[in-house]
């Protein structure tokens, strides 16, 4: 059965136990398939297990940051904040895994190193790092689409005799920074997050910013009885009305466009929608992501905002974004960020023209200057939505490896398969919604597809189902058209690859929509699967 070190086939082998993982063991139990779940860290949670940074949050309410499978569970569960952090995540994460004892058919600390399909068995082989071999017919990456953090590779990073952090590799025993001189490099969302908090235990903070961000004051505050009431008295219809919005989320999105209203007009909204705070803010018009001219508007007035936060005009200056389009690198959701720089403790350094020279023995140096720190946060984000994939050694169809099949940015039909590599489902791919949508909705909607797809290889008593090349050819066709439609591609983002050196820069996630996007894979399902090649592999054939 699913945790028997013994049986060395499986139906299925699920690689982690974030979200994704944690929903499909649910589903394999209902269809009465064997497997295995290999995880590499030592709890469940995925990316929440991971990011313990101070200050790490979810920018998605915690009302619609969660499961909605079971009308139960969501009645029951009690979140104290309206945006959740990172502890209360995971200990929802732990409450999922204990209340259906999912715990038991997770195997920690395993990695899995390698996955490589036979066609003469029509298996995968797929290789743990304990060495173990594990035969499946199916292989479900679980892996997450911000899991692997991305490595620094400053000149002189080893010789640094002080503490240093990545905010995606956190510590899980408490880090106390109470009156250290604390270096933080980067200024996306992690950082953003974590400055604050970090400034207020730190002796000193210096940031170093290359490029800055949009972010948006969430207005965070304890949950109210009332507000969880409302929510759960109707939670079935609000998750129905998620999954029908372009990302999965539940609020109120203009119907007019940034241009169609008087210069005041456009000011009132804006205000409202700042007041109101969170990333709704880039649903004030419906066109910012389209029209350069309505973004102009939204990013001048974020601009203006951290201006008049920001009392030192220079730091204001540095700290107002511009250069790329607001939203187009993914819109951060803060607590007093742009306060923090009027601290005394805090100091912003811009080496936007100048990179960071060397980390050195004490501190590091850049600008012509040489700053000491007793630790130092790399806050310098992820190789994202493919960076884990890619690390494991997966191979396809006569050894197609997938680091040759994405060597040009990846491809994929729907996020979900992709064409050479038969009987491996990815969660939330490239390709698929994914990180533009509430991942929540976004993990249910694929586990649920894929589950549905192994219901029905059952059914025909199939053994083999696989992308069609002309079906994923057109799918990242369509994706590039939908992306060049919009905004986005302007951003050097993570979106993009842009963070990563040497990255092909393709858009990754699919930006059509999530409603228009679980429509079409519902068609599909509707009509026997088009796209997906399905075959009978005689059991003889099999066996050899
Ligand atoms: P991000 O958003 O990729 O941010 C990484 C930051 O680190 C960003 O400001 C980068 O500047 C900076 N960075 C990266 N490399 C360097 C070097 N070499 N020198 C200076 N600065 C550097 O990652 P996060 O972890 O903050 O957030 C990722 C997602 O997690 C977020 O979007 C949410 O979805 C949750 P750059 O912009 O590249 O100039």
């Amino acid at each position: 059965m699913a945790n028997n070190q013994a049986e060395k086939t499986v139906d299925v082998v699920i690689v982690g136990a974030g979200f994704s993982g944690l929903y499909l063991i649910l589903k394999l139990r209902e269809l009465g398939l064997s497997f295995r779940v290999f995880e590499a860290g030592s709890g469940v949670g995925g990316t929440w297990y991971w990011n313990r940074y101070p200050g790490a949050r979810c920018d998605v309410e915690s009302m619609q940051y969660s499961y909605s499978f079971d009308e139960d569970l969501q009645q029951e569960w009690e979140w104290s904040e309206v945006f959740a952090g990172q502890p209360e995540i995971l200990k929802y994460a732990n409450h999922v895994a204990d209340r259906y004892s999912l715990r038991d058919d997770i195997e920690f600390n395993t990695s899995v190193v390698s996955a490589h399909f036979n066609e003469v068995t029509n298996r995968w082989a797929v290789t743990l790092d304990s060495g173990e071999i594990v035969n499946t017919q199916y292989c479900i990456m679980a892996t997450g689409c911000l899991s692997s953090p991305r490595a620094p590779d400053f000149k002189g990073m080893d010789s640094f005799k002080g503490k240093t952090y990545h905010t995606g590799e956190w510590p899980h025993e408490d880090v106390d920074l109470t009156g250290l001189r604390v270096g933080v490099i980067g200024t996306g969302s992690s950082a953003i997050q974590a400055i604050p908090v970090i400034a207020e235990q730190a002796g000193h903070v210096t940031v170093f910013q290359r490029t800055p961000n949009y972010s948006i004051p969430s207005r965070n505050g304890a949950m109210s009885n009332e507000y969880a009431q409302a929510w759960k008295s109707e939670y079935q219809t609000r998750r129905e009305i998620q999954r029908t919005t372009p990302n999965g989320n539940y609020y109120d999105r203009s119907k007019i466009g940034a241009m169609d209203v008087g210069d005041d007009e456009r000011r009132r909204i804006y205000e409202e929608s700042w007041k109101a705070g969170g990333t709704q803010f880039m649903a004030s018009f419906k066109d910012l992501s389209l029209n350069q001219a309505a973004n102009d508007t939204a990013s001048e007035f974020v601009r203006e905002r951290i201006r008049e936060i920001v009392d030192d005009t220079d730091t204001a200056e540095l700290l107002a974004a511009d250069g790329y389009p607001i939203g187009t690198k993914r819109i951060c959701v803060d607590t007093r960020y742009f306060e923090t720089f009027n601290r005394d403790n805090v100091r912003l350094v811009d080496i936007s023209k100048h990179p960071i020279d060397e980390i050195t023995e004490t501190g590091l140096k850049a600008v012509g200057e040489a700053f000491e720190f007793d630790a130092i946060v790399y806050a310098t984000g992820f190789d994202a939505m493919t960076g884990t994939l890619l690390k494991i050694d997966i191979q396809g169809r006569n050894g197609l490896k997938l680091q040759d099949k994405w060597e040009a940015g990846p491809v994929s039909y729907l996020g979900i398969m992709v064409g050479g590599f038969p009987n491996m489902y990815t969660i939330t791919g490239p390709g698929s919604p994914s990180v533009l949508c509430n991942m929540m909705v976004a993990i249910e909607q694929h586990v649920e597809f894929v589950a549905d797809s192994l219901a029905d290889m059952q059914a025909r008593g199939a053994d083999v189902i696989e992308a069609d090349l002309d079906a994923e050819a057109a799918w990242v066709e369509h994706g590039i058209e939908v992306a060049y439609k919009t905004l986005y591609p302007k951003a050097a983002s993570w979106y993009m690859g842009a963070n990563i050196e040497g990255k092909p820069r393709v858009f990754m996630p699919y930006i059509g929509g999530m409603a228009n996007y679980a429509a079409k894979c519902r068609e599909i399902v509707a009509d026997g699967y088009p796209g997906f090649v399905i075959n009978n592999t005689p059991p003889e054939v099999k066996s050899a």
